[in-house]
């Protein structure tokens, strides 16, 4: 069949808007058709070039939500328009890693995923007969996608796609890493490095879990209102301060008992493992780095009891945990809506980056 997608064909260059072939679905695969997808900076990055595992052309999008319209030989949880997540993070539940109910990190079709391919590594995307990858196993700047049953979750059907897509990526990374990752305790005094689409969602998880003080740190002072009314007790510009590090050291009595980095910056990463207190204090990355990146830090810092983790898709099972967390939203529970700042059409796609780059966005979502 055909589909409209949006295509990314050299890193730095926008997307263009093209009709593509996609191949059928094969064994244990489903074909979806994406109603709404959230851009998150993980697509900015991988364009730019920074993402050891960014190869081209392919179609970005790892955030999205819509319909079952066929499915392959063997399919057997789900059917013809139900509603679904895609998700990056597989779960297929019978994995060494899945079995180990020590990660959320499912390894079935890692390895070709990686390479932007389906599991039995070929795509099902192609343009004038080259072929186009797949990303993230996902894809979701294509208005159809072929996706394998495992890297689906199952959503109620009065859930609204322009919504809830966000908890494809950004919603459950912020909140998972609060929830799953950390498992933060009431009265935890905590920390938030970025205040974008991530760190806004882990402060709205803070807040659910009754944490004590919650200081936000943001270059951009614009996000200082929004992170106030999703939770923030304390704001820190790190343009204000003379040293990040000792400004929330002096704050929470010695040190926070969490912090979260949202940014993707190892100077940041260190701070923020820096500023967590002796003895027990954890710093949890979320922010991905470019090809090449590494964090230092005095290994004493480790020794007086600090622990460095990290989180990928705040550590949830997503065919488990992502209709828990449409629940969620749908009963009022987390506030999505005022998070999701602009609405573009899959033309406009190429704005969503600028205004996201520019400051100016939280969540930009497009609508199919
Ligand atoms: P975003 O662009 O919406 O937000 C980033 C925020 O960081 C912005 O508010 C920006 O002003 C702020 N910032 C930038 N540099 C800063 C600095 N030096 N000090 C203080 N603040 C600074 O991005 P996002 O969509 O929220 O994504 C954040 C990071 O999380 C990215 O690196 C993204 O790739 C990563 N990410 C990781 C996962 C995961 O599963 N681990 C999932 C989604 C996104
Ligand atoms: N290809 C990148 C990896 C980037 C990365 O860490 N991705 C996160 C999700 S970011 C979503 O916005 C993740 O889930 N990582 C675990 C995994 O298996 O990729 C690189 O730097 O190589
Ligand atoms: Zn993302």
């Amino acid at each position: 069949m055909k589909t409209r997608a949006a295509v990314a064909w050299k890193a730095g260059q926008p997307l263009t808007i093209e009709t593509v072939d996609l191949a059928g679905p094969k064994a244990g695969e489903v074909l979806v058709e994406i109603k709404a997808t959230g851009i998150c900076h993980t697509d900015y990055y991988t364009l730019s070039g920074a993402d050891p595992e960014g190869i081209f052309p392919s179609i970005l999008g790892h955030e999205g939500a819509g319909v079952v319209v066929d499915v392959g030989p063997g399919v057997k949880s789900l059917r013809k328009g139900d509603h679904v997540i895609p998700l990056y993070t597989p779960e297929c539940r019978e994995c060494k890693f899945c079995l180990s109910q020590k990660t959320n990190l499912c390894q079935a079709i890692r390895s070709t995923q990686g390479r932007g391919l389906m599991p039995d590594a070929t795509s099902r995307f192609s343009l004038n007969g080259q072929d186009l990858f797949h990303y993230m196993g996902t894809s979701t700047f294509s208005n159809y996608i072929v996706v394998p049953e495992i890297a689906l979750a199952k959503i109620r059907e009065d859930a609204p796609f322009d919504k809830v897509c966000y908890i494809g990526c950004g919603v459950t990374t912020g909140i998972g890493a609060v929830l799953f990752t950390a498992n933060v305790e009431a009265g935890a005094n905590v920390v938030v490095f970025g205040l974008g689409g991530i760190g806004l969602n882990v402060i709205q998880g803070a807040k659910m879990v009754g944490a004590g003080k919650i200081i936000g740190v943001d270059l951009n002072p614009e996000r200082e209102k929004m992170a106030r009314e999703f939770g923030m007790t304390h704001f820190i510009n790190p343009n204000d301060v003379e040293n990040v590090v000792d400004a929330i050291v002096q704050l929470t009595d010695g040190g926070a008992d969490y912090s979260f980095e949202c940014i993707g910056n190892t100077k940041v990463m260190r701070d923020a493992l820096e500023c967590t207190h002796k003895g027990w204090g954890r710093s949890i990355i979320i922010g991905v780095a470019e090809a090449g990146a590494e964090i230092s830090t005095r290994p004493f810092q480790l020794v007086t009891g600090r622990k460095w983790e990290g989180s990928a898709f705040g550590g949830a099972r997503g065919r488990t945990d992502v209709p828990k967390i449409v629940d969620w939203y749908m009963e009022g529970k987390i506030n999505i809506d005022s998070l999701i700042t602009h609405k573009l059409k899959l033309d406009d796609i190429n704005k969503g980056f600028e205004l996201m780059k520019a400051g100016e966005s939280i969540r930009s979502v497009v609508e199919f």
